[in-house]
C-alpha cells in the first residue's frame, strides 16, 4: 500500500508493520529454541528498514532478500502464518514447507525470495527490474542485503547495468555493522558503501536506518525515482542487529555491550512511538491496542502453523528443482 506522506494512516501502518516484526521474530526465537526449526537469523532492530522503503510499495513490485528476511516479508505484506507455518517445515507454508526460514517467497504479493546464498539477489532483483522496463510497467524492484554482502562483486556488476540502463531497481545495504562475527570497519574499505554509488552514476544515500522517518523519506525519493524511470538508488541504512548472527553465537564475544547500549537507546519502535505521541497522531491507549492485536496475530499464526500437517513423505521430490535417488 503506497503512502505518500506522514500522516495518522501512515504511521500506524509503519508502527504496526513494526511491532507484529519484532513479535513474530520474538515468537520464531522460542520456536527455534524449542528445537522446531534450524538457522534462524533474527531481525529484532532492524525492523525500521524494509517498513520505510515497503511503507510505498504496492503488491506488483518486487522484494527479493536474504538469509535474514523475515522482516521484509512482513513489510510487504505476506501470511504470518504461512509464514511461521514455513519456518516449521509445514505444508500450509508459503513454500510448502521445503524452504524454511531462509527461502520464504511469495510470489502473488511480489515476495520474490529470501535466499540463503549471500549476495545471490542482487543481479536476480537488477533482471527483475530490466524486465519491468522492457514490459514498460511501472513496477520496482528491491533488494536487501547486508554489509558483508556489499563487497561481493555482484552488487558492482549490477549497479553498472542499473546505472546505464536507468533500471528500477533499489539496492538497499542493512549495515548492521557485522557479517557474522567480521566488523564492517574490517570488512569494507573506504568506509562506505553508499559511497560506491558514485562510480556508477547513480545516487547513494546514507541513512539512519533505526529511523523510521527517515527511512520513509529515503524510501520515497528512491521509490519515486525507479517508477519515473530514472534509474536506480543505492541506500546504505545505518542499522543493528540485536541479537546473535543466528542464534547460537554470543554476540559479546566480538562486540561490546556499550556499543550494543548505543544503539539500544536508538531503538525504531520506542521512537517511532514517542513521535506518534508528540505529534498527538494517537494516545497511548490506541498504541496499546495495535501492540496487543499485532500479538495476537502472531499467536494466531504461530497456533495455525503448529496444528498445520508436515507434507506427506510422498512429495519430498515435487515442487523442488533437484531430487536425488
Ligand atoms: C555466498 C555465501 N558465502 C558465505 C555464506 C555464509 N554466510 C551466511 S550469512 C553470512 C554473513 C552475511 O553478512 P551480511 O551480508 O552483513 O548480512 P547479515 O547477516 O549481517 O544480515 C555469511 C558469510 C553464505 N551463506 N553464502
Ligand atoms: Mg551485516
Amino acid at each position: 500500500m503506497p503512502y505518500g506522506e506522514i500522516n495518522k494512516q501512515s504511521l500506524l501502518w509503519m508502527y504496526e508493520t513494526m511491532v507484529t516484526i519484532r513479535r513474530f521474530e520474538e515468537q520464531s526465537r522460542r520456536e527455534a529454541d524449542a528445537g522446531k526449526l534450524r538457522g534462524m537469523h533474527s531481525s529484532v532492530g532492524q525492523e525500521a528498514v524494509p517498513t520505510g522503503i515497503c511503507a510505498h510499495l504496492n503488491e506488483k513490485d518486487y522484494v527479493l532478500g536474504t538469509h535474514r528476511s523475515h522482516h521484509h516479508c512482513i513489510a510487504k505484506g505476506l501470511d504470518l502464518g504461512e509464514m511461521m507455518a514455513e519456518l516449521l517445515g509445514k505444508s500450509t507454508g508459503t513454500g510448502k514447507g521445503k524452504g524454511g526460514t531462509m527461502h520464504i517467497a511469495d510470489i502473488e504479493k511480489g515476495m520474490l525470495g529470501a535466499n540463503g546464498v549471500v549476495g545471490s539477489n542482487i543481479p536476480v532483483a537488477t533482471g527483475v527490474a530490466l524486465t519491468a522496463k522492457v514490459k514498460g510497467t511501472d513496477q520496482v524492484s528491491v533488494v536487501f542485503f547486508g554489509d558483508g554482502a556489499s563487497s561481493q562483486g555482484v552488487l558492482h556488476e549490477s549497479m553498472n547495468l542499473a546505472g546505464i540502463w536507468k533500471l528500477p531497481v533499489i539496492f538497499v545495504c542493512e549495515n548492521n555493522r557485522y557479517a557474522e562475527s567480521t566488523p564492517f570497519e574490517y570488512s569494507v574499505a573506504g568506509g562506505s558503501v553508499s559511497n560506491r554509488a558514485e562510480g556508477y552514476g547513480i545516487p547513494g544515500v546514507s541513512v539512519d536506518g533505526q529511523s523510521i522517518l527517515d527511512m520513509f523519506e529515503v524510501g520515497r525519493e528512491a521509490v519515486a525515482r525507479a517508477r519515473e524511470g530514472e534509474g536506480p538508488t543505492l541506500i546504505e541504512a545505518q542499522t543493528y542487529r540485536y541479537m546473535g548472527h543466528f542464534g547460537a553465537d554470543d554476540p559479546l564475544g566480538y562486540r561490546s555491550e556499550e556499543e550494543q547500549q548505543y544503539y539500544l537507546d536508538r531503538d525504531c519502535i520506542a521512537r517511532a512511538r514517542a513521535h506518534i505521541l508528540d505529534g498527538s497522531y494517537a494516545d497511548e491507549e490506541e498504541l496499546d491496542q495495535i501492540d496487543a492485536s499485532c500479538l495476537q496475530a502472531v499467536s494466531e499464526a504461530t497456533l495455525y502453523a503448529n496444528e498445520s500437517p508436515f507434507p506427506d513423505p510422498q512429495e519430498l521430490t515435487e515442487d523442488v528443482y533437484v531430487s536425488y535417488g
